[in-house]
């Protein structure tokens, strides 16, 4: 047993020398965490972005990748990142606002009809205003181009979603939020803030009945092996903005944030096709899989909404200013 251990002890130390050649360490060593999966287009765009990032910056940069919340739930990891304990993070604006509650205006039920309303706001004075009170009222910032979630979808494993009044006392996870509390609630849902790491073991165990999240997500983290039905409802579209911790940015020379700052944005952009093409085609596959999907009127949910006061309210909370913002990329709501 000795010699073995011996013997497997120094082929550990020679075959790293071997094959890696001599290893120099990285002059800026970054984390970066999310919450989804490895497969996730999210987690394939950063880690080509992280090949880029270190080919640009001939090695001196190394941006690790941490996907599946495997250095702590949303919760967490935004605590680690205000901190700088991470250097970034990507995150969606409605969790953002339980602490910059303004950045959540972009997740208004039935706002973007379509992406290209989406884009034309987010890339244009709404993501400016967003940004500007990240960057105000955090440790943070966020980078130009809001990576994509998508529309996003309610699930179940009790009953099919057909009409508002199937919401009616459901226990539903939402993402911790005050805005999703309040969506659901105006729903009349028994909304549960579960952070998205514990999402597949909440349903699974039943400790609620469904939850909602676009079609890429629910393939890419596997939920439909624990939710039967899908209610195409496009009630909210959902983004993460890539965020950096200011201080730590701040610390890295002039090139090397110009090459973050360059690729961030790229990969960003490339993310988006890739997540509308997978959300897109997915119907398909969740149904060979076993799903049963229903698609539902638009015009009764949003109604539910409006009836519940929930645009009112919502409208006074981020006020006439930013609320004219959103519309002007929307159209007149509620
Ligand atoms: O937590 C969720 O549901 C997710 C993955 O969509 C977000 O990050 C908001």
């Amino acid at each position: 047993i000795t010699r073995r251990r011996v013997i497997a002890s120094s082929s550990a130390l020679v075959f790293p020398a071997l094959h890696l050649g001599p290893a120099r360490a990285a002059e800026f060593s970054l984390k970066y965490a999310n919450n989804l999966p490895v497969t996730h287009p999210m987690n394939v765009r950063a880690n080509e972005m992280a090949a880029k990032i270190a080919a640009d910056s001939k090695g001196r940069v190394e941006l690790k990748v941490f996907p599946s919340s495997q250095l702590g739930n949303d919760t967490d990891t935004l605590s680690q990142i205000r901190s700088g304990a991470v250097e970034f993070f990507t995150l969606s604006p409605l969790i953002l606002g339980t602490l910059v509650p303004s950045a959540q205006i972009s997740g208004v039920g039935f706002a973007f009809k379509d992406y290209g309303q989406v884009w034309s706001a987010m890339d244009g004075e709404l993501g400016a205003h967003v940004r500007k009170e990240i960057a105000a009222k955090s440790t943070m910032f966020a980078f130009e181009k809001i990576w994509d979630n998508g529309y996003r979808q309610m699930t179940s494993s009790s009953h099919a979603i057909t009409k508002p009044e199937d919401l009616k006392g459901m226990k539903m996870r939402v993402p911790p939020s005050p805005f999703w509390v309040s969506m659901f609630k105006a729903f009349e849902a028994s909304p549960a803030t579960i952070n998205f790491a514990e999402v597949y073991t909440a349903l699974q165990t039943k400790v609620v009945d469904g939850q909602e999240n676009p079609l890429a997500i629910i393939a890419t983290a596997k939920l439909h092996e624990v939710q039967k039905y899908c209610s195409v409802t496009n009630h909210m579209w959902d983004g993460f903005w890539f965020l950096a911790n200011k201080k730590a940015f701040e610390r890295l020379p002039a090139d090397v944030q110009e090459i973050i700052t360059r690729n961030v944005n790229a990969a960003g952009l490339l993310e988006r096709d890739d997540v509308k093409k997978l959300n897109d085609g997915l119907m398909a596959d969740l149904k060979a899989k076993g799903m049963a999907f229903n698609s539902t009127d638009a015009e009764l949910f949003r109604a539910k909404l409006r009836v519940a006061g929930f645009y009112a309210e919502w409208h006074k909370k981020f006020g006439d200013e930013a609320w004219a913002l959103l519309e002007k990329y929307t159209g007149k709501l509620s």
